[in-house]
């Protein structure tokens, strides 16, 4: 038996986001965001992630006219807002030195454009890290996770708009310059890369507002600005405050080729670069030559400003924070072959692995991967900010989980990571698992898909008590935190 343990400074923790857990949609100023207006769909197959995250205007309307927290699972969460101390005094039972979660941008500036923030909004969020720092508990700050002023897609053209950046600096400043003393560890953008494959969920950006537009020559100047704000973020953090760390933040999903063929080896590549692409315009600060050369053989045509590349080089960012849940393969021609998905991201089916319950292959030996790649790529510290299971878990009538499966999920995944800190030579800030207690699923906007340690009592349709019972991974994790790991 060898035993392998990290540095007092490790960061173990867990991780969610405001639009996921917190409720109180529309309480305390708070506006509307663009989350309020995904639908509750029980009855959807929760694979089919397009028709889910993909609306259109009449949509909003049907949102913004209904006032009920039925249909619309984030605008109740689970309580996160009302509950956060007691769900802290939970979770920082664990052991836990981490805790990464979102802001609400619509609880600070409720439309976005507004001149003042809301100091309603700017209070909650101080008394959540204060209540952290009680436990000494370390807070990782994302300022935007899926969600955005709605007043901000029907007003402007969201993050289309060149002025949306102006907007969210204006966030951004206001929220770290209020924060600053409690949180060192800022991301700015979570999972940047998915405005490609959810538009509106990610980045509030609704196709038919662009009728006389390609719509991927938006999605790809949407992506633009993001890059834009976010390096501003950096850079001011590091002009105003020396001690704070900006980080990065992208899906990771680990691309194999299905096999051998260099045919199919090569489409693998071609998809890793993609993937890549948006952790080397953050972390190296300028686009990758070959984005750019593919953009134009779409003819698609981005406004970029030499401001722009000055700043993204200037604005780097410190550490590479990424999610990691599964793997999938792909290949040349997919005829015949059995498709999978992981994450929103389309594969196909890899024998050597099982899947999940909403079909995510799962791949503990892909984390390791994944780490070695992203070091041996940036040479800058690395961040597991989102590693979890979302399994169907079952309340027992004595009030227990028995949710072995997502025990031995994360049990897997942390030894190839520890394996890699002790042999691979990676740096790692630290390693948070995607769940606190159970929250609405942000592809499927279902509570049925749960990844917390601490079980909800809440349904698909929205019924339930939010009472909290914790699983049985809640007691492993702890005494992993108290006692270190070991690795056969
Ligand atoms: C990540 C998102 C999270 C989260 C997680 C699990 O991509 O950053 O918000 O929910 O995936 O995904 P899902 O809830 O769709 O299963």
């Amino acid at each position: 038996m060898k035993y392998y343990h990290t540095n007092s400074d490790f960061l173990w923790g867990v991780a969610t986001a405001a639009n996921q857990v917190e409720g109180g949609w529309n309480e305390d100023g708070k506006g509307m965001s663009i989350a309020d207006c995904l639908r509750y769909r029980p009855n959807i197959d929760s694979k089919d992630y397009k028709s889910i995250n993909t609306i259109d205007s009449q949509e909003i309307k049907c949102a913004i006219s209904d006032p009920s927290t039925k249909n619309w699972a984030k605008r109740h969460g689970v309580n996160f807002y009302h509950n956060y101390r007691d769900d802290i005094k939970q979770l920082a039972e664990t052991g836990i030195k981490a805790f990464r979660f979102s802001i609400s941008w619509a609880r600070i500036f409720p439309n976005g454009d507004d001149l003042e923030p809301n100091q309603a909004g700017l209070d909650y969020y101080l008394n959540v890290v204060k209540e952290l720092k009680k436990y000494n508990i370390q807070p990782i700050m994302t300022l935007s996770h899926y969600e955005m002023p709605l007043n901000l897609v029907l007003n402007y053209d969201s993050w289309y708009d060149r002025r949306i950046v102006d907007y969210f600096e204006r966030f951004a400043k206001t929220v770290i310059d209020y924060l600053h003393d409690y949180v060192k560890y800022w991301i700015p953008i979570n999972e940047i890369d998915s405005i490609i494959r959810h538009p509106f969920s990610s980045a509030g950006l609704v196709e038919d507002r662009f009728p006389n537009q390609n719509f991927e020559n938006v999605i790809y100047q949407a992506m633009h600005n993001q890059f834009v704000a976010s390096a501003k973020i950096v850079k001011y953090c590091h002009d105003n405050y020396s001690d704070l760390q900006v980080g990065c933040m992208i899906t990771r999903t680990m691309v194999y080729p299905y096999n051998s063929d260099p045919k199919n080896v090569l489409k693998a590549t071609e998809t890793m670069r993609d993937v890549y692409a948006f952790s080397d315009i953050q972390a190296r600060g300028s686009y990758p030559k070959f984005l750019l050369k593919e953009l134009k053989n779409k003819n698609i045509k981005l406004n970029i400003k030499k401001e722009d590349l000055e700043l993204l080089k200037e604005g780097t960012a410190d550490f590479i924070a990424f999610s990691y849940y599964s793997s999938v393969c792909t290949a040349y021609d997919t005829k015949g072959l059995k498709v999978t998905k992981a994450n929103r991201t389309v594969g196909v089916y890899n024998k050597y692995l099982e899947e999940s319950q909403w079909g995510w292959q799962i791949d503990p030996v892909g984390l390791r991967l994944s780490l070695i790649d992203l070091y041996d790529r940036y040479q800058k510290p690395l961040f597991i900010v989102e590693n979890g299971l979302g399994a169907e878990d079952k309340l027992t009538c004595d009030g227990k989980v028995h949710d072995d499966y997502r025990i031995s999920y994360l049990n897997d995944h942390i030894k190839e990571m520890l394996i890699s800190i002790q042999d691979d030579g990676i740096e790692l800030m630290g390693y948070c698992i995607w769940g606190t207690t159970d929250m609405i699923s942000a592809s499927s906007n279902q509570m049925s898909k749960r990844y917390g340690l601490i079980y909800v009592d809440l349904d698909d349709n929205g019924n339930g008590s939010y009472r909290r019972f914790k699983k049985d991974s809640y007691y492993w994790y702890q005494n992993l935190l108290s006692y270190g790991s070991e690795i056969p």
